[in-house]
């Protein structure tokens, strides 16, 4: 008999898109003045097909966002019709018998905040808690989990330090505001949600990582690397621990510290690593266990709401996914309450400033004809989600 890993009865499978990357047709929104994508997938209107290909392969939980550019296109006015459009999209998850998990704010925001400010703006947090008491109530009995916020870390680093992301600052002081609106809007979402809905399932979709020493014996590194983790995986989850039903995690790759005593700026990231997938991401499946088991802290439930590969070629998918559930499968016997698994991406999609070029989809998508094709990875994975659990001799 094949030895096999089962996870926990009621598990839940599935897969993760983002408005903004997969909807089309988007033009209102920050994001869209500096990287137009188009139709993208068509998502916002083909999403019954999507639906149905991520029924067919096996998966009982959807992630998707909601667009707060459509909702709230100009300041105080909402769009009913958009809201209703994500009324139908619910709908026709639950007639799938696919549980849904809505993302409220995945990175994009409507031009007229961005003109405000964006998060800077010190009442950023009530012009989205005004958004959020318009949206949750009309959608509410048909969410199953709500993300206040997906990976807010990015925007920090990305959008305020780095200045590759909208709207492309290098600013302390930036930096700083925006960490502090962000988790206010993080906390007061939450209540706003249960005091509509006290059974509401409220999360934050949080990308903490396993960060580890290039060098086995440097103390300086040991030292950075217990700063760093500090900074990067819970100084802000520990400002919203007391405001969350469960934890989000979004794991890609770790973080390597390197010291280099002899060349500026002496401590780094380093990517030394030989498996690295086509964003250049090093492959390093043990980092969810550690970063699970590092997450129990919080003892909250947690969900994979996003792990995955950019692979063109599908020809590391499946293991990368294998490997990774392995992992996790061992930090869930170990007593961390993992509860759910969601791959990124359901479908090749708009990877932000890299374009269409990076291919992360269980499902390869043409961006011309948009003919979308099921890969070869993408059917080892149903066959985990059908039967929630891994043969582990199968070769992938
Ligand atoms: O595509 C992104 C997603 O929007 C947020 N998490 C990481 C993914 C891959 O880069």
């Amino acid at each position: 008999m094949p030895k096999t890993l089962k996870f926990p009865p009621g598990f839940l499978w599935g897969s993760a898109v983002s408005s903004y990357q997969v909807e089309g047709g988007i033009e209102n929104s920050d994001w869209s003045r500096d990287y137009p994508a188009g139709k993208a997938c068509d998502y916002y209107n083909r999403y019954e097909k999507y639906f149905d290909l991520a029924k067919e392969l096996g998966q009982n939980i959807h992630r998707f966002s909601i667009e707060w550019s459509r909702i709230e296109p100009e300041e105080g006015k909402f769009d009913k019709a958009a809201v209703e459009h994500y009324k139908k999209m619910l709908l026709a998850l639950r007639q799938r018998n696919i549980k849904s998990m809505v993302t409220i704010w995945h990175w994009t925001n409507p031009l007229w905040f961005a003109r405000k400010g964006g998060w800077e703006n010190s009442k950023s947090s009530e012009y989205f808690a005004r958004f959020v008491k318009f949206a949750v109530p009309e959608l509410d009995n048909l969410v199953d989990f709500w993300a206040t916020l997906n990976e807010p870390g990015v925007l920090l680093s990305h959008g305020y330090l780095a200045g590759i992301h909208p709207p492309h600052k290098k600013s302390i002081l930036g930096f700083a505001k925006v960490y502090g609106n962000l988790i206010k809007t993080h906390n007061a979402a939450y209540k706003i949600i249960h005091s509509f809905n006290q059974k509401a399932k409220v999360g934050i979709i949080y990308n903490a990582t396993f960060v580890k020493s290039a060098h086995k014996d440097s103390i300086v590194e040991k030292i950075c690397v217990k700063i760093w983790e500090y900074l990067r995986n819970r100084m802000f989850l520990n400002a919203v621990r007391n405001n969350a039903d469960y934890l989000g995690l979004n794991y890609y790759f770790p973080d390597n510290i390197e010291f280099t005593p002899f060349k500026f700026p002496f401590i780094g990231m380093s990517n030394r690593s030989k498996e690295i997938t086509d964003m250049g991401w090093e492959i390093f499946p043990e980092g969810i266990y550690h970063t699970l088991k590092d997450l129990k802290r919080y003892n909250l439930p947690i969900y994979i709401t996003e792990n995955g590969i950019a692979d063109a070629k599908d020809a590391k998918r499946a293991k990368f996914i294998i490997d990774h559930l392995r992992w996790m499968h061992k930090a869930i016997s170990e007593g961390v309450d993992v509860r759910g698994y969601l791959y990124w991406s359901l479908l090749d999609n708009f990877e932000w400033t890299y374009g269409f070029s990076k291919r992360f989809g269980l499902i390869e998508m043409d961006f011309g004809s948009l003919e979308a094709r099921i890969r070869p990875s993408a059917l080892k994975y149903a066959e985990i989600c059908k039967s929630n659990r891994i043969i582990l001799d199968i070769r992938y």
